[in-house]
């Protein structure tokens, strides 16, 4: 995010309706509650909307807010103990935020496990 709070122009790499739950802020373990949320990944970083598609898009332009997460030295790994669900994948920042990301079709999660993974990769490389 800009120093306002607003997204400026940045690279949108992948959209998608996804199943998220935030269970750690700055270390600290939160109560875990899935939502139905827009995901956006940028090159640098994961974007969330609560509200529709077609808003998030109105949103991305400047001065537009979303939650987000930067995803510089961010982790990103499968996990099977972290929820009951199937299809899982968690996000973890250096300033200790954990994400979950979940889908019911297993080829959607599998394609943003490869984005993101690709994104933090080409963030630590470049
Ligand atoms: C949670 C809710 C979540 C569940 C979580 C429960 O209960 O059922 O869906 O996560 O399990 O604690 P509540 O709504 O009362 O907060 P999963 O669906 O990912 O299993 P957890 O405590 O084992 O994380």
């Amino acid at each position: 995010h800009n120093i306002d709070g607003s997204i400026g122009p940045q690279t949108v790499l992948k959209g998608e309706y996804l199943n998220k739950a935030k269970i750690a802020e700055g270390g600290k373990k939160l109560r875990k509650n899935w939502t139905s949320t827009w995901v956006v990944l940028c090159s640098n970083q994961l974007l969330f909307y609560k509200e529709s598609k077609q808003e998030a898009v109105a949103n991305l332009k400047p001065g537009g807010k979303a939650d987000g997460v930067d995803l510089c030295g961010a982790v990103i790994e499968w996990t099977t103990e972290k929820s009951s669900r199937k299809n899982v994948i968690q996000i973890t920042t250096p300033t200790g935020h954990e994400f979950l990301l979940q889908a019911d079709h297993f080829p959607t999660i599998c394609k943003w496990h490869d984005a993101i993974k690709k994104a933090v990769d080409s963030l630590s490389s470049g």
